[in-house]
């Protein structure tokens, strides 16, 4: 049975109480509910966690490796400045799809830049709470095909190199 790590960063624990208007009403609870639902029509078995710390962030990855095949993350503010959690991901070696609720591209400047989507398999911005049901139908289709085989994602498309005819 596949394995993924459900990661979420700082204040994601606040989900449906402020800021509505720019993160909806869903709590994280009903986030993790969809995702434990979805997961078992998928048969994945999926550790969900939250912290406000980037250290405790830093250690879940690290030691996700051997444990999970793949990481689905929403490294909340960390995005923009973690340089830590980005080496963390690189270094477990393992897929990791980047989530988040609101479209970073269309907000605040510092948000456009994202220190998890040059190492991720991809990213999912804009779309809120769905956006996690898709990175985990996303993941657990790249785990389960045969498209990991073809090489490493930075060096072709993952989706081109399916529909390439020669
Ligand atoms: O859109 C996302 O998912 C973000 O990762 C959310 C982060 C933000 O710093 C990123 O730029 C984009 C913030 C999460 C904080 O969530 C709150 C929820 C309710 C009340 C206050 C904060």
């Amino acid at each position: 049975m596949l394995r993924v790590l459900v990661l979420h960063g700082p204040n994601l624990n606040l989900l449906g109480s402020r800021e509505e208007s720019i993160y909806g009403t869903a709590t994280l609870r009903d986030i993790d509910a969809s995702l434990r639902k979805l997961s078992t029509d998928l048969g994945v078995a999926l550790d969900i966690r939250q912290s406000n710390l980037e250290g405790e962030l830093v250690t879940w990855i690290q030691e996700a490796r051997g444990k999970y095949q793949g990481i689905i993350i929403n490294p909340a503010a960390y995005t923009h400045t973690s340089v830590a959690i980005r080496d963390a991901l690189v270094a477990v070696d393992m897929p990791i799809v980047e989530v988040h609720l609101s479209n970073i591209y269309r907000r605040e400047e510092f948000r456009r830049h994202s220190f998890v989507s040059g190492v991720a398999l991809g990213q999912i911005s804009g779309l809120g709470p769905d956006g996690y049901l898709l990175a985990l139908r996303g993941l657990c289709g790249h785990l389960s095909s045969d498209e990991r085989k073809a090489g490493p994602i930075g060096n072709r498309s993952a989706w081109g190199a399916k529909t390439r005819k020669s």
